[in-house]
């Protein structure tokens, strides 16, 4: 049995809506962040971070959003939503996956630490501005990327674009403009898939209980 450790509204969506386009069977198993919880040592046990999202699959415990994302959909998926290893489409479909872990992410995720995330002594405020033009650089890389296609691969939905799809509904939560066009109706096109709207419903329904 799979389960998720997480909390809503966090990189635990990519994890959940991946395994709603999988139509995989899991548990939620909601980590108050709010209360500590993914502190306490009892969580720190499966995520020495104390950090969400992670994922048991029977004995394997992993932490890591988008290595949670290649598992799951090698182990099972098929192409396309995971391309297969070794494939063109695979080295296509990391690098895009590295590229918004590793540049469309930091900008926001350097936001989130210097708003809330780290001990109020280490916050720098002057990073704002950086950071925001550094998120507008990588957009106009993406943009480029996806270019008149419907998803990052082309014409077929995979893995990356959970990822890329999450962080852009995160820059928007953010208060980060998005003009490109592509962007938009890329964004228009990924947030009513029925898979993300019950990953999000699952969520919510775990941290009401
Ligand atoms: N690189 C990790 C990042 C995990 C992460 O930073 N998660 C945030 C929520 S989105 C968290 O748990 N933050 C709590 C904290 O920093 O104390 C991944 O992609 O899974």
């Amino acid at each position: 049995m799979i389960t998720v450790y997480g909390y809503p509204q966090t990189r635990t969506n990519r994890v959940t809506w991946m395994l709603e386009e999988l139509g995989v069977e899991y548990k939620f198993n909601f980590v108050d962040l709010m209360k500590g919880e993914a502190r306490s040592e009892s969580y720190r046990s499966i995520n020495p971070s104390g950090k969400v999202p992670s994922l048991s699959d029977d004995e394997l415990v992993l932490t890591e959003s988008a290595a949670i994302l290649t598992y799951l959909g090698d182990k099972y998926g098929s192409a396309p939503i995971v391309p297969a290893p070794g494939s063109s489409k695979r080295g296509t479909h990391d690098q895009w996956l590295c590229f918004a872990i590793a540049e469309l992410e930091q900008p926001l995720w350097t936001i989130g630490k210097h708003k809330f995330a780290l001990p109020k002594e280490r916050r720098v405020s002057e990073i704002f501005e950086t950071a925001a033009w550094e998120f507008q650089q990588a957009l106009a890389l993406l943009s480029v990327g996806l270019g008149k296609n419907d998803f990052i691969l082309g014409s077929e939905f995979s893995a990356a674009d959970i990822v890329i799809g999450h962080t852009l509904f995160w820059g928007l939560s953010f208060k980060q403009s998005i003009e490109q066009e592509n962007l938009n109706a890329y964004i228009n096109r990924l947030k009513d898939r029925p898979a993300r709207l019950a990953a999000i419903e699952k969520e919510s329904q775990a941290a009401n209980q």
